[in-house]
């Protein structure tokens, strides 16, 4: 069920400690990691601890839950200095988006110059 926790779920597991991550923040309702497989000199992944498979599917079901996310990603690009040169907040949804893990999450990119249109 939304918001429930998955048992198969990598970022259930993470958020209950069972799988290790770096995180750089933790609040209530969201916690923020560094992605294993970073893209960028800041790439960090924002996700609400609730379990809901994607951005759409967390804004539908708890859109307070969604914008804690959203200000925790502004929060976190503010922290890692990423603000004056400009960041990205990317929610892939959907396998054909590259979406791998369907627990929705925000990946906060920046440190460097993104380009636009994305790959
Ligand atoms: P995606 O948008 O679903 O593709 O993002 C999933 C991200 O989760 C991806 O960038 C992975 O590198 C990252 N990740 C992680 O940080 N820790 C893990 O244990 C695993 C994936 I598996």
């Amino acid at each position: 069920m939304a918001g429930e926790p998955q048992a198969d779920c990598l970022f259930c597991k993470i958020v209950a400690g069972e799988v290790p991550a770096t995180v750089v923040r933790d609040t209530e309702t969201v916690l923020a990691f560094r992605d294993i497989n970073p893209q960028a000199p800041t790439h960090v992944l924002v996700i609400p601890k609730a379990h809901y498979r994607d951005a759409a599917a967390l804004a539908a079901g708890a859109p307070d839950l969604a914008a804690d996310v959203l200000r925790e990603a502004g929060e976190i690009a503010a922290q890692e200095k990423t603000v004056e040169r400009g960041y990205r907040i990317v929610f892939n949804t959907g396998a054909g988006a590259g979406q791998t893990v369907f627990h929705a999450h925000a990946h906060v990119l920046g440190g460097r110059g993104l380009e636009w249109p994305p790959g």
